[in-house]
């Protein structure tokens, strides 16, 4: 016991730092709906993230996803293929914002990502370019 004791305090001291990083990478965002009826998120890409990487929107309500990547050479874009909720876009990111709008019609949790990939290299999807976007009732 005397040895084991120390080996679980360390244990559980680590369980507690690898969840609190596992929840900084998937910060989450939930969209508030502006004055006008739109819910409004900027959303930043580079190397290889999202940031947020989990968005929460409501149902039929008009969403504008204000796009943007840092301003390095590598290309990205965001892509969400979901047609069954409303949801069929690729467009490619600018360091530029950009603005993609659609109206998301199915409750459920849908993947978006970049799907940019340098020759044989793994794609940026794989690299953790990806979130989710999670549409509720
Ligand atoms: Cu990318």
């Amino acid at each position: 016991m005397k040895t084991i004791r120390p080996v679980l305090i360390f244990l559980v001291i680590t369980l507690c730092a690898l969840s609190i990083n596992a929840g900084e990478m998937q910060e989450v965002y939930t969209a508030a709906v502006d004055a006008d009826g739109v819910q409004r998120i900027e959303i930043f890409g580079g190397g290889y993230f999202f940031k947020p990487s989990h968005i929460i929107v409501k149902k039929d309500i008009p969403v504008e996803l204000i796009v943007r990547k840092d301003p390095g050479i590598v290309p990205h874009s965001f892509v969400i293929s979901s047609p069954e909720a409303g949801m069929d876009i690729k467009e490619s990111m600018s360091s530029e914002q950009k603005i993609i709008r659609f109206v998301p019609v199915k409750a459920g949790k849908y993947p978006f990502y970049c799907d940019k990939k340098l020759l044989f290299f793994k794609g940026h999807r794989d690299r953790g370019m990806e979130g989710t976007i999670e549409v509720t009732e």
